[in-house]
């Protein structure tokens, strides 16, 4: 052990009142921090603080301050030894005597309930998540589908809630529906005795994400389910005028006794101080860990700007049983559609240079890490995520904060090698990392799969800079639609939405203004791979602006550009994309070019799917989409020395004018248009598309028109990704 380095020991069979030696070592994590504020070397020394393997429960949040902090030369750092050995919970263990109550249900007494108050909305038995009571039951078979019940409709303006809240009668523009009718024929047959507990979790009625209520009442004769609390998790909810749900709205409900039948259920019963649970078949409840989430929040890391927290590093926790936060306060962080709970297990406000590393975030309440406001040099890399709550890892800042020497905002971080699945439990508009008011962020080498929305969001313009590359993204947006596994929107202050939705399809454009005062830095996405059976794949939505995208290779996904400028599209491959390339709504004169990709499209790959998105040019071969051009132009500064090819034989591209006129072109159609007068349709010739290398031939078309080859298969985690959590 070098002699410089200063090494405090962390056990939980020690004892805070020890001075922390590896003989006798302390007992929490709080008593190590205290020890390392205390220490003289700090900031001269590097400290490592090893804990060792166990699970210590918090009792609060672990808060780390400028006082806690090392330096650039000497970090401080907290180590589980051996990696992955430590789990620090946000919970607490329950002591359960059970005995039988009917039908397989189990019961105990938990007198903490009604002695302190203990109360939770999660429960883990043997590390495992189960489920809360619930219409109708649990069904994985498909995600977002199953396990999900449809409503009668919405409620119509004139439906009196027979007990309004003092402040039902305040109107605003993003306000949220105040029921929702029940459908006699699919919903529940119980009645509930105390329905006011219950949670409804309903998809927002465009499916962009969804939303959850207290339920206020139910009205069994006027058929009503009325919602109490809630509806503020989504920024844009009125996406189907009048409502933000309506009868296409899958929901189901939650936290209610009578529901209690399936195995994996449970319910509190508060005012008994009763837990009931009907364990699976492999559950003995006479050896199981039972565990209950409290503390929304594990570890936070607080400072200023000019006194930020600084150089303390996390390595290989397993961070748990934090408390779910879909009822807790949502802020709108842009213009985008986005709402977001600006908390997570791990929360970092006025930080610099601190690393989230090695780190497993399982089954987390809400977001995972979340960057909020001023920090700089955040890196959450080497890290797995898996069944959160909410989003992964957020960057967000402040616009109402940032200002003159103000900077608010995350600048310089990164979220590189995660393994990122199976999150959005709770949140579907969720994204494994997203960015909103950030500068010069990298997403790098995660791989990501199975999410409800976009592996990867960027929520607006400001301030650009970001670099995404080398990530590997499959099946997400299961849950929702009109998305990509990359999304982003541009509604700075020049977009317009007018333009944008309503008078798109009229004779009325105009240009995309001065987007890069907003987005000041290109944002490159380079050397991805996506891999999807719908959607958009890389949505460039509603005006983002100043990107550079090449060597991605998209395969059953292609792109999207929506109105904004400076967006240089060039060297990509897209194969077999449920959308065709897509230019959709155009700012005139919008400096955007497209050059030297790969398009193709096969028919005969054509899957007819279940699918919640546009299905644009799919089935068709179509090469090109184009909807609502400017009305005057130019538009699209370059689209040229293209391969294009699909087994249809023939070039096609779908247009759509304004004017409402929809129609297929010719290629010589297309090319009086001025686009891709030197293109090629003609077989690109990959070398071996079966394993994913698709790099083109010596003799492929595309070479001579400028294609270069790219790297193939560097994508996704790379070699020094922790092997305890791989899958
Ligand atoms: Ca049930
Ligand atoms: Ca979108």
């Amino acid at each position: 052990m070098d002699r410089s380095h200063i090494h405090l020991f962390v056990a939980t069979d020690g004892d805070d009142i020890n001075p922390g030696t590896e003989q006798r070592p302390f007992a929490s994590l709080r008593r190590a921090r205290e020890a390392v504020r205390a220490l003289s070397e700090r900031g001269k020394e590097p400290i490592t603080v090893l804990v060792r393997g166990g699970t210590y429960y918090l009792r609060e949040p672990l808060v780390f301050g400028p006082e806690d902090s090392g330096s650039p030369e000497a970090s401080v750092r907290y180590v589980s030894s051996p990696q992955g050995s430590v789990t620090i919970s946000g919970g607490r263990k329950l002591d359960c005597r059970w005995r039988p109550f009917r039908d397989g249900i189990m019961m105990c007494e938990l007198a903490e309930v009604r002695t302190e108050g203990l109360s939770f909305t999660q429960l883990f038995v043997n590390g495992k998540r189960q489920i809360r009571a619930r219409y109708p039951n649990y069904d994985p078979s498909e995600p977002g589908v199953s396990g999900y019940t449809d409503p009668g409709g919405p409620l119509p303006d004139d439906d009196r809630d027979p007990s309004p809240g003092p402040n039902d009668d305040m109107t605003f523009s993003s306000g949220a529906p105040r029921g929702l009718r029940f459908d006699p024929a699919t919903f529940t047959k119980k009645r509930w005795a105390t329905p006011e507990e219950a949670v409804i979790h309903i998809y927002q009625s465009a499916y962009w994400g969804n939303l959850q209520w207290q339920v206020k009442a139910l009205d069994h004769g006027r058929r009503i389910i009325w919602f109490g609390r809630g509806g503020q998790q989504m920024g844009a909810k009125w996406a189907r005028r009048p409502c933000a749900v309506n009868e296409g709205s899958r929901f189901y409900i939650e936290n209610v006794f009578e529901e209690l039948d399936a195995p994996g259920e449970w319910y509190l019963d508060h005012r008994k101080g009763i837990l009931y649970y009907l364990p699976p078949e492999d559950v003995d409840l006479e050896t199981t860990t039972v565990e209950v989430p409290l503390l929304q929040q594990a570890v936070r890391f607080l400072g200023t700007q000019d006194e930020p927290a600084h150089d303390i590093a996390f390595s290989g926790f397993r961070f748990a049983h934090t408390a779910s936060t879909f009822l807790e306060e949502y802020s709108v962080p842009s213009l985008s559609d986005w709402a977001i709970h600006r908390g997570g297990t791990v929360f970092l406000q006025g930080a610099r240079d601190c690393r989230i590393e090695n780190c497993w975030f399982d089954a987390v309440g809400g977001n995972a890490v979340f960057v909020n406001n001023h920090n700089r040099g955040i890196a959450v890399t080497g890290c797995k995520f898996t069944e959160t709550g909410d989003s992964a890892v957020c960057f967000v800042g402040s616009l109402e904060l940032t200002n003159g020497t103000q900077r608010s905002f995350p600048y310089e971080c990164q979220a590189t090698n995660n393994l990122i699945h199976d999150c959005g439990v709770f949140g579907k508009q969720i994204a494994g990392v997203y960015i909103s008011r950030a500068k010069r962020i990298t997403a790098g080498h995660n791989l990501m799969y199975n999410m409800p929305r976009a592996g990867i969001c960027i929520g607006d313009g400001t301030w650009g800079g970001h670099v995404i590359e080398y990530n590997h993204i499959h099946d997400t947006c299961r849950e929702t639609g009109d998305h990509g596994p990359f999304n982003a929107w541009g509604r700075d202050k020049y977009w317009c939405l007018v333009q944008s939705h309503t008078e798109y399809l009229k004779d009325r454009s105009h240009y995309a203004g001065e987007v890069l005062i907003d987005a000041m830095e290109p944002v490159i996405v380079r050397h991805n791979f996506f891999q999807e059976r719908a959607g958009w794949g890389l949505d460039l939505d509603d005006g983002a602006s100043n990107y550079d995208i090449y060597n991605n290779l998209c395969v059953g996904v292609s792109m999207k550009l929506r109105e904004g400028a400076y967006r240089t599209i060039y060297n990509n491959i897209w194969v077999n994309g449920a959308n065709s390339p897509c230019f959709h709504v155009g700012n005139e004169d919008n400096h955007d070019r497209y050059v030297r990709n790969i398009t193709v499209m096969s028919v005969a790959g054509m899957r007819p799917e279940h699918d919640l998105n546009f299905e644009m040019g799919r089935g068709y071969g179509e090469i090109y989409t184009l909807i609502a051009p400017p009305a005057r132009g130019p538009w699209l500064e370059e689209i040229d020395y293209n391969c294009f090819h699909s087994d249809v034989g023939e070039f096609a591209a779908r247009v759509e004018l304004r004017q409402g006129e929809r129609r297929r072109y010719s290629l010589e159609e297309w090319r009086a248009l001025g686009f891709d007068l030197h293109s090629a349709f003609a077989d690109p010739m990959f070398v071996d598309p079966e394993n994913n290398d698709y790099r083109v031939r010596p003799d492929s078309p595309a070479l001579k028109l400028g294609f270069e080859n790219f790297e193939m298969g560097n994508w996704g985690l790379t070699d020094d990704f922790p092997e305890l959590w791989q899958d």
